[in-house]
C-alpha cells in the first residue's frame, strides 16, 4: 500500500484552540503526523510526496468564494495589522441572516466557520491544500489500478463541508478523494467513517446524493462534538434520500460493541454495492485519547482493518483525527497491516 504525505503539513501550527473555555495548544498538532509517518515507514510503506492538482479539484466539492477565502484569509489579518492565529467570535446562528457574506475579515471568518477550535495561522492554506494533494493523489493511485492507498493527510477534513470549515478540518480531504473517484470511472462510491466525531462535512456535501454513500460510526452529540448534527435519524435529503446512515453510539463504547455497529454499517456498505470504499481514518476511538470517550484498545485496530477488507473494494484510506500522540502512528498502522493481512 502505497502512501501519500507532504512535510507541508507542518506549516499548520502555532494556533490556539478555545477548550472548555480556555485558549490552549492545539490537540491537532503537527507531531500527529511524523509518528504516523515514522510507524508506517517501520511498516515498509513506500512514501511518496503528492502530485500537483488544479484548483478545480477542490470546486468539485467546495464552493469557489470559501475556497477563496481560506487561501487569502491570513493575509487580510495581516494586513488589518494583525498577527499570529485567527479565530471567530462570532457565527449565523438561527435568527441571523447567512443570506449575506460579511465583507470585513471578521465577519467572514465567523460566516465561514462553525466553532472557536480551528485556528487559521499564516501555513494553514499551505497544509490543507498539501493534505487535500495527499488524499487526491491516493485516490489517482487506487483509479490507476493500486488496491487500497493511504493518504496520511493532515489538517484533517471531514468536518469541512461544502463552504464551511471548522473542527480541525479546511478542506474535506475524503470528499475530495471520493469525488476523484467518481470522476475516474467508479459508478458509486461509499465512504466510512470510523473517526470519533461525525463527519459533519463530508455528510453535507453529499447528502443529496445517491452516487455516494456516507456511513458514520461515532460518538452521540447528545454529548459530543460536533453536537449539531450525526444523529440516527439523519439518512439524506431528496435524491440523496437513503444514502447517510449514522450510527451514534455512547460514550464508554469499547470493542464489543463497536464491531457490532460495525458490522451493522458494513451491512449498509455491502447493500449498496458500491465499486470503492474510502475510509475517512480517525483514531482516536482509542481509549487513551484526550478528547475522546470510546474505549479500544491498541489490539482491536489491525482487527478493524481486517474487518474492512471483508468488502473487498478497491479502497482509500484518509487520515482523521487521534490525539493520542504517541499511539497515534501504531494505532493507524495497526488498522492498514490489519487490512493487508487479509486481502
Ligand atoms: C476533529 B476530528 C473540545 C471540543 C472539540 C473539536 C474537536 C474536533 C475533532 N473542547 N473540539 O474529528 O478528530
Ligand atoms: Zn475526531
Amino acid at each position: 500500500m502505497r502512501v501519500a504525505h507532504s512535510p507541508l503539513h507542518a506549516r499548520h501550527d502555532g494556533g490556539k484552540e478555545l477548550h472548555r473555555g480556555e485558549l490552549v495548544p492545539c490537540f491537532e498538532m503537527p507531531v500527529r503526523a511524523d509518528y504516523i509517518l515514522k510507524a508506517v515507514e517501520r511498516a515498509g510503506f513506500k512514501v511518496s510526496e503528492p502530485r500537483p492538482f488544479t484548483q478545480e479539484s477542490l470546486l468539485r466539492v467546495h464552493d469557489a468564494r470559501f475556497v477563496e477565502f481560506l487561501r487569502t484569509a491570513h493575509a487580510e489579518w495581516r494586513a488589518a495589522g494583525k498577527e499570529g492565529f485567527m479565530l471567530p467570535s462570532g457565527f449565523p446562528a438561527r435568527s441571523l441572516r447567512r443570506d449575506h457574506i460579511p465583507s470585513g475579515i471578521n465577519g467572514r471568518m465567523g460566516y465561514y466557520s462553525f466553532d472557536a477550535s480551528t485556528p487559521i495561522v499564516e501555513g494553514t492554506w499551505d497544509a490543507a491544500l498539501a493534505a487535500a494533494g495527499c488524499a487526491l493523489t491516493a485516490a489517482a493511485w487506487v483509479a490507476e489500478g493500486d488496491k487500497s492507498a493511504y493518504a496520511l493527510c493532515r489538517p484533517p477534513g471531514h468536518h469541512a463541508g461544502h463552504s464551511l470549515y471548522g473542527g480541525y478540518c479546511f478542506l474535506n480531504n475524503a470528499a475530495l478523494a471520493a469525488q476523484y473517484l467518481r470522476d475516474h470511472g467508479f459508478a458509486r462510491v461509499a465512504v466510512l467513517d470510523v473517526d470519533y466525531h461525525h463527519g459533519n462535512g463530508t455528510q453535507d456535501i453529499f447528502w443529496e446524493r445517491s452516487d455516494v454513500l456516507f456511513v458514520s460510526i461515532h460518538g452521540n452529540p447528545e454529548t459530543e462534538y460536533p453536537y449539531f448534527l450525526g444523529y440516527a435519524d439523519e439518512r439524506g435529503g431528496g435524491a440523496g434520500e437513503g444514502y447517510t446512515r449514522n450510527f451514534p453510539l455512547p460514550r464508554g463504547t469499547g470493542w464489543k460493541e463497536y464491531s457490532a455497529t460495525l458490522a451493522a454499517a458494513m451491512d449498509v456498505l455491502g447493500g449498496f454495492s458500491p465499486d470503492a470504499l474510502v475510509v475517512s481514518l480517525g483514531v482516536d476511538t482509542y481509549e487513551g485519547d484526550p478528547i475522546s470517550a470510546f474505549k479500544l484498545a491498541t489490539g482491536h485496530y489491525p482487527l478493524m482493518g481486517q474487518r474492512l477488507a471483508e468488502l473487498k473494494l478497491p479502497t482509500v484510506f484518509v487520515q482523521e483525527g487521534g490525539y493520542a500522540v504517541e499511539e497515534i502512528g501504531t494505532n493507524v498502522a495497526g488498522v492498514l497491516e490489519g487490512f493487508l493481512s487479509r486481502r
